[in-house]
């Protein structure tokens, strides 16, 4: 297939790049951590988003490659932030289904780790909730080895999968990352979407019982940060803060 072949040739050509996403302590706006997100820079195509190509490296097995080619990346870039003497945040990268459940997935990451010589404790992994909750046995297992290994863990698109409560609470994570979708509707007015508001707090307030942070995502205006803030809810991430932007942009958001 085309796109399969270009995506191997984009590998090959180092056409993939990482964008990065503030997470933000929304009471004084402080950037806590980084999401990397990545993006193909094609030569005719332009700027390819994930959505595009994300689904067909998973089907195709390329997510491996590709997913090696971030970790990298972002080994990368936090040594050379840490060279140019900038205060190291941690970054959160994201693990598709496929690449999480991927036999090997702990000596390629271990590898890669060693390769480059970065502090297992700067990376955290997003795993999707769906993701999580497939094969529970083994995902506790792998989530298990890589906080032994010094990796922060975040559940992403949390609320969308229907986590058992009895699960949630064996899975060795820190963080959940309330699914964009409950906080868009409270863009304006929170009264109006009850049902978002409602869910917004059971989440917040499990997070606490289980001792999690947790992290609101799509965050685009002042009345869903008021409305999270009000609830309990400190970090947020979205572009009421950022867009993912390329290294050099977020660079300028670092304060020393
Ligand atoms: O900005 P956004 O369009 O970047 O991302 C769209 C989707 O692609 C999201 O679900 C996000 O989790 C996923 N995605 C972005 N970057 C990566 C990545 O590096 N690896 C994987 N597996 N998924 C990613
Ligand atoms: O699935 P995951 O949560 O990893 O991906 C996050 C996705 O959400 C990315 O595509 C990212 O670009 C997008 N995103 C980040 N902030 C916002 C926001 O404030 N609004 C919207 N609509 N999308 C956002
Ligand atoms: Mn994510
Ligand atoms: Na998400």
């Amino acid at each position: 297939m085309q796109l399969e072949q270009a995506m191997r040739r984009g590998l090959e050509r180092g056409q993939f790049l990482l964008h990065y996403q503030p997470r933000m302590d929304m009471r004084d706006n402080r950037m806590l951590s980084m999401e990397a997100l990545i993006r193909w820079q094609h030569p005719d195509w332009g700027m390819v988003m994930p959505g595009r190509f994300i689904p067909l490296a998973e089907e195709t097995g390329l997510i491996i490659e590709l997913g090696s080619e971030v970790l990298r990346q972002a080994c990368l870039q936090l040594k050379s932030w840490q060279s140019s003497g900038r205060p190291l945040l941690p970054l959160a990268i994201n693990l598709s289904p496929r690449e999480f459940h991927q036999t090997d997935l702990l000596e390629r990451i271990m590898g890669i780790m060693e390769e480059y010589e970065v502090d297992t404790r700067l990376i955290e992994f997003e795993i999707t909730e769906s993701a999580a909750m497939s094969s529970v046995e083994q995902t506790i297992d792998i989530l298990s080895q890589l906080t032994r290994m010094g990796f922060r863990i975040s559940i992403d698109d949390f609320g969308t999968a229907y986590s058992s409560l009895n699960y949630l609470k064996r899975l060795p994570v820190q963080s959940l990352k309330i699914d964009q979708s409950f906080v868009k509707d409270l863009a304006n007015d929170p009264a109006a979407h009850p049902e978002d508001a409602a869910i917004i707090r059971a989440i917040i307030g499990l997070a606490g019982n289980l001792g999690l942070e947790v992290i609101a995502e799509g965050v685009e205006t002042t009345a869903q940060r008021d409305f999270l803030l009000k609830h309990g809810c400190p970090v947020g991430q979205g572009y009421l803060f950022s867009r993912p932007v390329a290294a050099a942009e977020i660079e300028t958001r670092f304060t020393a």
